[in-house]
């Protein structure tokens, strides 16, 4: 067990579980920072009301900072204007409770340091990420501040490290772990943030997001996504008419693309504007147990199975985090003939010869998302019209990272690693290329839904229906 802060009355309100002291000491004068990177929102985030009960313990103000990186994982235009259209409300929503907003641009961990020499901060609190960029942001703050830092995991309903020690086999070796741990922590909701006390310790006039989004200078390529408003506000809107109207048909529904039956709710979790805790204590308290269950299964077991393999395989994003027996088999199967092989640029213009495949990948770039059972086949195919299982690893990589408005995620790395390399999977009858990777192709879509509806649907200039 970790040791934690001095004064540990200060987290009794919070399962000490959910903290992981990245810098020991005791908290000196100073305003809290709380350096906010993956949860993007006020309610329920438990990284911002531990740091507001540091802040309050020692009479000091409260500072929420955000690091802006530039290129971040190949994040275009879309994902940032998403991403800082949250960050302005969050900005004017902290404003109100007397909560300093600060966005800070460049290389986050030097930048971080840089404003603490300036503020002298008494104490930092992070949220948690297991992505490999953001352990070593983290890190190398944490090494060179002189301030106790401590790691909150504000994504988590049960903290990953809590979960499990390990790397997880799959959901049938994670699922009973959570189910033990579920019920200390599920309705567990953090306490709300308080107006601070003390005169606004922030600048007068908010960030000019619009030169930041400028500053940061990223491909304008791809068309902006319009049809998902940004925000903590349209998240919690979200959820509602999911659970109003999705939740119901979710379960038989969410197989069928043509259905539209899936949450919505994938970047409103990836940017941290919702909390997947509140989603699920929402979820549950609508009583309707067997809708909720499959429901339930994506968002608890599925995200908490993705952030363990981030978090314990550091190979998360390359076939050496494959287990040993996929290796082996892709191995066996390198030199079979592939039927198809085409480049990143043609994957990327849809430009292959399956339809349905095509159609996939222009929804993508159209709209940043693709619906969760064509993400299974787009990158089963990538796999079987790649060269080898590495470049097939980059490009999904690739496109998924460049247009998913979720992409850049522990769920992107998890299900990609599961398409291409049988992670989290088990072998199946060995065959051409797949070797014992489950295959999947265009005949089992078709017997499970509409196949040619989704095509026209998604095909440029081609008549809907038929
Ligand atoms: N997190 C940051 O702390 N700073 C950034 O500039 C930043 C940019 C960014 C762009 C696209 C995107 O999808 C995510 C981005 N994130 C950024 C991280 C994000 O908040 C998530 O924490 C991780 O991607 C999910 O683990």
């Amino acid at each position: 067990m970790l040791s934690l802060p001095a004064r540990s009355d200060r987290i009794s309100f919070m399962n000490p579980a959910r903290v992981t002291v990245l810098k020991e000491g005791a908290q000196t004068t100073g305003p809290v920072l709380y350096w906010m990177s993956r949860d993007q929102r006020v309610a329920d985030n438990w990284a911002l009301s531990y740091a507001q009960s540091l802040a309050l313990s020692a009479g000091s103000p409260l500072f929420v900072v955000f690091c802006l990186s530039p290129n971040f994982l190949g994040a275009a235009a879309r994902q940032y204007e998403f991403m800082l259209a949250g960050l302005a409300q969050l900005e004017s929503r902290l404003r109100r409770l007397n909560i300093a907003f600060k966005v800070l641009a460049g290389n986050p961990a030097e930048e971080i340091v840089r404003f603490a020499k300036r503020i002298k901060p008494g104490a930092i609190v992070s949220d948690f990420d297991p992505l490999r960029i953001k352990m070593e942001w983290r890190f190398e703050a944490a090494a060179r501040l002189k301030i106790p830092f401590l790691e909150v995991d504000a994504h988590n309903i049960i903290p990953c490290r809590a979960v499990s020690g390990k790397l997880e086999y799959g959901a049938y070796t994670i699922r009973p772990k959570i189910k033990k741990r579920i019920g200390d922590f599920l309705d567990d909701l953090p306490p709300a943030v308080k107006k601070h006390p003390g005169e606004y310790p922030g600048e007068k006039n908010p960030p000019d997001w619009r030169r930041l989004l400028k500053s940061l200078g990223a491909a304008p390529s791809i068309p902006a996504v319009k049809e998902i408003v940004p925000g903590e506000k349209a998240a919690r809107a979200a959820l509602s008419s999911f659970l109003d109207q999705g939740l119901s048909k979710y379960d038989e529904a969410r197989n069928d693309p043509n259905e539209d039956a899936q949450s919505g709710l994938s970047p409103y979790l990836h940017f941290g504007q919702i909390s997947a805790q509140r989603v699920a204590v929402e979820t549950v308290r609508r009583g309707d147990a067997a809708a909720a269950a499959a429901f339930l299964e994506e968002l608890i077991v599925r995200r908490e199975l993705a952030d363990n393999f981030c978090l314990y395989n550091p190979f998360y994003d390359s076939p050496r985090g494959f287990p040993a027996w996929a290796r082996e088999t892709l191995n066996d199967h390198l030199k079979d003939a592939r039927e198809y092989i085409y480049t990143t640029e043609e994957f990327e213009g849809a430009r292959t010869h399956d339809e349905l495949w095509n159609a996939a990948q222009a929804g993508m770039v159209a709209a940043g998302r693709m619906h969760g059972y064509m993400r299974m086949y787009w990158g089963k195919k990538i796999l079987e019209w790649s060269e080898t299982p590495e470049q097939a690893m980059r490009t999904a990589i690739y496109l998924n990272d460049k247009y998913e408005l979720d992409g850049r995620d522990p769920n992107g790395y998890a299900g990609i690693a599961w398409c291409v390399g049988g992670v989290h999977d088990r072998p199946w009858p060995e065959r051409k290329v797949f070797g014992k990777i489950r295959f999947m192709n265009w005949k089992g879509c078709a017997s499970k839904f509409d196949v040619e509806k989704y095509i026209a649907g998604l095909t440029p200039g081609r008549a809907r229906g038929g």
